[in-house]
């Protein structure tokens, strides 16, 4: 499958590693918009939040704890973060293969 975060999973492309287990990677942007900017991923190909099943309920509860450990990790639990999932077109999505961005590190604004 031609899928870019597939390949970043399988080693095939290279990626900063910030947390890994053998269900989820979470890895630098390579563009990261805030001091940090992790991309959170199952190791399952999954294209968006709306392809999600029934059956991916215990990976994406997972997944979720994976984000409390990727904010512990780089320092963001205390002060707070945003965690982002864009869906489709309208959600600026780019890359489908469902990820979660988890940014901080500075103060956010809410701006669409
Ligand atoms: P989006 O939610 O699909 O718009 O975000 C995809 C993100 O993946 C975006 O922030 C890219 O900078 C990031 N990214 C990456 O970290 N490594 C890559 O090889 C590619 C994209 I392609």
């Amino acid at each position: 499958m031609d899928c870019i975060f597939c390949k970043i999973v399988k080693g095939e492309l290279p990626s900063k590693k910030v947390y890994e287990d053998d269900h989820i990677l979470a890895f630098h942007d390579i563009n990261p918009i805030a001091p940090v900017h992790v991309v959170v991923i199952p190791k399952k190909h999954i294209t968006s939040l709306m392809e999600i099943q029934p059956e991916d309920k215990e990976l994406i509860g997972h997944l979720h704890l994976g984000l409390q450990k990727v904010a512990e990790l780089t320092g963001v639990s205390q002060d707070g973060f945003r965690v982002v999932t864009n869906v489709g077109k309208h959600g600026q999505q780019t890359v489908f293969h469902i990820h979660y961005h988890v940014i901080g590190g500075r103060q956010l604004q809410w701006t669409m």
